[in-house]
């Protein structure tokens, strides 16, 4: 079969943004205006830095880096290249880092200035040849060196099976596992998203979200591109900022934080939104309490919708139809879901199982892990994944708990094993469970419970300083209890319901 360069990603996008809006693109908080002809420009230039060191199609291009439309090249460069994208969240300390180099075998690592030292002796020990510097204001040498090469035009001719990113997502059991992405499922995605979310032409985007996840990456970007969109493009989440920018936007999209640290905004008033369309969420459960007041505030209803890193987006409120809060909506279209008991047999209507899928946004398996992408699929294709829902007759999904144990803190997944193994490995630590409880903020607040060994004598300070050498700071307990023992079942299974429930309450009162 003839494949055209239109099953690149890259390709799908640049036909949207040159033909409709070559002069419009993302527009920084200081004013400038990056235009989508200057990101294909860049772009371009960053796939001819690429060739120059001897990069092949499939080779992983690993970035730690802050936000910036550099960035934004940077990653559109690998799709147009070929190569495969691996953003990592800034937060990661060097400990983390390491492993993740390690485990993708990047051939080019991009990192801010001030981590280059490190990162270098990092690559050095794993292997990777080259590391380039991007800065937050798009300076480094990454950008140094591509602007004195001329633009290669060309965009890989992708099958949709071919990997255009790897995101890793942490792990329940052992290490985190980097999911493959393919432009198929970027694509499918994007389209499919544009469709329903009713994007028109004029729309403007607020995007606050940091680019290194599913969510401010694809489902935001994407989607924007695909529309020609202006998006007015945030370093980070600002609550001022952003009631200084609705009344110039019709959508943006949020963690559910994004929607409780507006509502804690004075500014937040209908009038501000008076040209807003769309409010979105997703990517942590949105209280109905946060859906409620915003409604009362602003008049609209948030539209929530759920995903997750292996699958982009799965679900989604209907633009047209009833927003409901505590429900996420139904399958998009294309995608098949089932609520099944632990053997994937399907449950009764109404009744608790997990969300099994099948889809073209349903990811290729994990990285060099086919074992573990074994057990994630059942035999008959669907993937399992592990969060916990209820199917109404209508095929409405409402997401009740999850299978896996995860805490999700302001849209960042924590997963109590591994900060549980960061705690047990300090000295004088006996064991230790970590939960995660009501925080007005953050939706869920990591805290921990340590049983020190006889005599030991740690602080809880001390034990935060020694948990921030190796882990990223949002996975950091906001709060550790010292207790004789940890409660536990017959099974001598430790009750983390129990210790959820101690001290449930003790976030109640703050907000940042
Ligand atoms: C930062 N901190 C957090 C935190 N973010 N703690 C818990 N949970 C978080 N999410 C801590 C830092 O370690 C630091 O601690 C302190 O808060 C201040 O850091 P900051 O960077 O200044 O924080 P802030 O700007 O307030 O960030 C909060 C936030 C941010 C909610 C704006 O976390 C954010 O942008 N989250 C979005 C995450 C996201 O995009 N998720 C999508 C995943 S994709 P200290 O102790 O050093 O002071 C996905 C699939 C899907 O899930 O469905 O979308
Ligand atoms: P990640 O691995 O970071 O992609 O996180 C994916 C997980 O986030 C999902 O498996 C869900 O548990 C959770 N999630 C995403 N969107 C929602 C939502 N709207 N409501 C509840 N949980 C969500």
């Amino acid at each position: 079969m003839r494949r055209s360069t239109e099953e690149n990603l890259y390709a799908l996008l640049r036909k949207r943004t040159l033909r409709d809006a070559a002069d419009l693109g993302l527009e920084t908080a200081d004013g400038r205006v990056i235009t989508y002809a200057d990101l294909d420009d860049g772009s371009a230039r960053i796939a001819r830095l690429f060739a120059e060191l001897s990069l092949q199609p499939g080779d992983r291009v690993m970035a730690q880096v802050e936000k910036s439309p550099q960035a934004v090249m940077l990653y559109l460069a690998c799709l147009r290249a070929g190569m495969v994208y691996v953003p990592l969240n800034t937060a990661y300390t060097a400990t983390e880092l390491s492993y993740f180099l390690s485990d993708s075998e990047p051939r080019l690592v991009v990192c801010r200035p001030n981590t280059a030292t490190e990162i270098e002796a990092a690559a050095a020990r794993t292997g990777a040849p080259h590391v380039l510097t991007l800065d937050a204001s798009g300076e480094g040498s990454l950008t140094a060196r591509a602007a004195t090469l001329p633009p290669n035009n060309d965009i890989f001719v992708a099958k949709p099976s071919d990997v255009g990113a790897i995101l890793y997502t942490s792990g329940t059991t052992g290490r985190s596992k980097g999911a493959m992405l393919t432009h198929g499922n970027l694509s499918s995605n994007a389209l499919t998203l544009h469709d329903i979310w009713g994007w028109v032409p004029g729309d403007v985007l607020i995007h606050a979200l940091p680019i290194f996840h599913v969510h401010g990456l694809f489902v935001a970007l994407h989607t924007a591109m695909l529309n020609a969109s202006r998006i007015l493009f945030l370093p980070r989440f600002d609550a001022d900022e952003i009631i200084d920018l609705l009344p110039g936007a019709s959508v943006m999209m949020g963690v559910p934080t994004f929607y409780a640290r507006l509502l804690r905004h004075p500014g937040l008033t209908r009038d501000a939104c008076r040209n807003m369309r769309l409010f979105i969420s997703g990517s942590a459960p949105l209280l109905r309490e946060t859906f409620e007041s915003f409604e009362a505030r602003t008049g609209h209803r948030i539209l929530e919708r759920y995903g997750m890193t292996e699958a982009g987006m799965i679900t989604s409120n209907p633009l047209h139809g009833e927003r409901l809060p505590e429900t996420v909506g139904f399958p998009l279209p294309g995608v098949e879901a089932r609520v099944a008991d632990g053997s994937g047999n399907a449950v009764a209507n109404g009744d608790v199982g997990v969300l099994e899928i099948k889809g073209p946004n349903v990811f290729r398996g994990y990285w060099r892990a086919p074992d573990k992408t074994r057990t994630e699929f059942r035999d008959d294709g669907y993937f399992i994944t592990g969060d916990l829902v209820r199917m109404d007759q209508a095929g409405r999904i409402s997401i009740v708990g999850r299978a896996k144990d995860l805490i999700i803190s302001g849209g960042y997944n924590v997963y109590p094993k591994e900060v549980e193994g960061c705690i047990d490995s300090l000295d004088g630590i006996a064991e230790s469970a970590v939960v995660g409880i009501p925080h007005p903020d953050f939706g869920e607040a990591v805290i921990g419970y340590v049983v020190l060994q006889p005599n030991a004598d740690i602080s809880e300070q001390s034990i935060k300083d020694a948990l921030a050498a190796s882990l990223a700071g949002f996975k950091i307990p906001k709060k550790l209890f010292f207790v004789d023992e940890l409660p536990r079942n017959a099974m001598g299974k430790v009750q983390k319901n129990v210790l959820r429930e101690h001290n449930a309450d003790i976030f109640r009162d703050t907000a940042s």
